[in-house]
């Protein structure tokens, strides 16, 4: 769970140790994708909006070596011990259950978009949080797509990959998510935020030292497990298309904040809080860059309360813990807080003072004890690198 390259080096030897115990000999090589936070810009993605996330330090290593006889055998040091194996050449969505969906995923869509991928063993070493809203899946599929583009000399670049992953997870796993995640995973530097138009693709790093400023970022791990591939969200994302479809709209991203109230009018009532999240949304992914543009990054505080009070009231993906987290470390003295990803559990980031951090773990841990929730996971966020080759 670092960047720090010394470190990773040390990770290495551990996951080549895996590697040798699991298939026998070393790997090809060691790659790493992670999972990440986002600042702003939730249920954007698939209304092809805007959206402002960062990598982790979290990681999904990969140690991999080539086969020649179109095997896959894939291992998660993370798993129940078992090695699943298949042929490459034979995969059909759904046809790799569990989370080697995930990677399988990864070699199908490489396939299906034409790329000539052949067989690899593969074992994975995980420190992302799974289920906990911080993209375990993108990572998983990220570090299997920059595994396969140098083992096989794909010549992808980090967002072609991303929308590879995405196609994995959409047409393989059958979930039908945005590209927040992959794009994320892919394509985050190090000490910055990624602000990026995801229907343009256009993007831009934007640098994000908020230590120099006597700022932190902290993730509560509620540990309520969302699981993306139940039903909730596809009924959400079709509920926005169909509000596209009745406004004679591409997207939603199509209806300007001045035109909401307007466009409110035409839709039947329950659909209504979904354009108002995301036309709110957009525009508060605009206004943080603008902030962090004019060196205002305190200012953020109140966006991303903001944003998370449009998630529990109109999008209504916030749970009971979530709102807790957010509603103790603002009442402790967080500039903001707000649920990230999908929703429905998972975790919350907190922006606030370095000093006040210690003060705001606390409150929230005696906030979850009184209303006799599970004990939080609590951690720093450090805006760290994307998918890259370890060793
Ligand atoms: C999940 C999805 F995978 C993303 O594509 C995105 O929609 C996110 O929920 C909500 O912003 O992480």
């Amino acid at each position: 769970m670092t960047t720090d390259p010394a470190a990773e080096t040390a990770a290495d030897t551990g996951i080549a140790a895996v590697f040798a115990a699991v298939f026998g000999g070393s790997p090809d090589g060691v790659w790493a994708a992670p999972g990440r936070i986002n600042l702003i810009g939730e249920h954007t993605d698939y209304n092809e909006g805007f959206v402002l996330p960062a990598a982790l330090p979290h990681t999904t290593r990969v140690a991999a070596r080539r086969r020649a006889d179109g095997v896959v055998r894939l291992f998660s040091a993370q798993g129940d011990g078992s090695v699943a194996e298949f042929a490459a050449a034979a995969l059909a969505p759904g046809s790799v259950p569990g989370w080697a969906a995930y990677p399988a995923g990864v070699f199908w869509a490489l396939s299906e978009a034409g790329h000539r991928v052949g067989g690899a063993d593969l074992a994975f070493v995980s420190d992302v949080p799974t289920g906990a809203g911080l993209s375990s899946s993108a990572a998983l599929e990220c570090a299997t797509a920059i595994a396969l583009d140098d083992l096989y000399g794909l010549g992808l670049d980090a967002p072609g990959r991303a929308l590879l992953a995405q196609r994995a997870e959409n047409g393989y796993v059958g979930v039908p998510c945005g590209a927040l995640d992959q794009l994320a995973s892919s394509c985050c530097v190090a000490g910055h935020a990624y602000f990026l138009d995801t229907r343009t693709l256009d993007g831009r790093q934007v640098p994000l030292d908020l230590a120099a400023v006597g700022l932190s970022l902290l993730v509560v791990d509620t540990r309520v497990k969302h699981d993306l591939a139940d039903g909730a969200y596809a009924g959400l994302r079709a509920g926005c298309e169909r509000a596209a479809g009745l406004l004679g709209v591409r997207a939603l991203r199509d209806v300007g904040a001045a035109e909401l109230a307007a466009a409110e009018e035409k839709l039947p009532v329950e659909l209504r809080p979904l354009l108002r999240h995301v036309v709110t949304e957009d525009q508060r992914v605009l206004d943080a860059i603008a902030l962090l543009d004019a060196g205002e990054p305190r200012a953020l505080g109140p966006v991303l309360t903001a944003g998370h009070a449009s998630l529990r009231d109109d999008y209504r993906v916030s749970c009971p813990e979530t709102d807790l987290v957010v509603s103790a470390a603002n009442a402790a003295g967080a500039l903001g807080a707000r649920m990230m990803g999908g929703g429905f559990g998972g975790s919350v980031l907190v922006l606030a003072d370095t000093d006040r951090l210690a003060g705001i773990e606390r409150a929230v841990r005696g906030a979850f004890a009184a209303a006799g929730f599970a004990d939080p996971q609590v951690f720093p966020a450090v805006p760290s690198q994307g998918a890259h080759r370890v060793a």
